[in-house]
């Protein structure tokens, strides 16, 4: 399945019901970018040369694709690209979240969306 991730979306639904030990790759198809203010980017985000520690994901870039299963805010998986060609195994079951990266108090200047191709293995 194809969802469309927006950056201004501090959660994303995609309506997929994944479960513990599945294995999906997920895929940015390049059909469109994420906007943080001019700054444009893919599934992998930017570097910006200002601390990551206020970010979602402090170890990842600005904007990288990051997910969630179901309500759970204490196991945010980075996605990035990663998984384009070797599988992601699901850690738990649950509604598959995706997000942009970032300041949870800075979702207000992003613009955009990326489409993201779900498949199971
Ligand atoms: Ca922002």
């Amino acid at each position: 399945m194809d969802v469309k991730v927006y950056a201004r979306k501090k959660l994303n639904r995609t309506g997929l019901f994944v479960n513990s030990g599945e294995k999906y790759l997920i895929k940015d198809l390049n059909t469109s970018k994420w906007i943080d203010i001019l700054i444009k980017c893919d599934a992998n985000g930017f570097k910006l040369n200002l601390s990551n520690h206020k970010l979602r994901m402090p170890a990842q870039n600005y904007f990288y694709l990051g997910a969630q299963i179901g309500e759970n805010q204490h196991n945010l998986i980075p996605i990035g690209k990663l998984y384009e060609t070797e599988p992601i195994t699901i850690p738990e079951s649950g509604e598959l979240m995706l997000f942009a990266n970032d300041n949870p108090h800075f979702y207000w200047n992003n613009f955009g969306f990326i489409e993201v191709r779900i498949i199971k293995i």
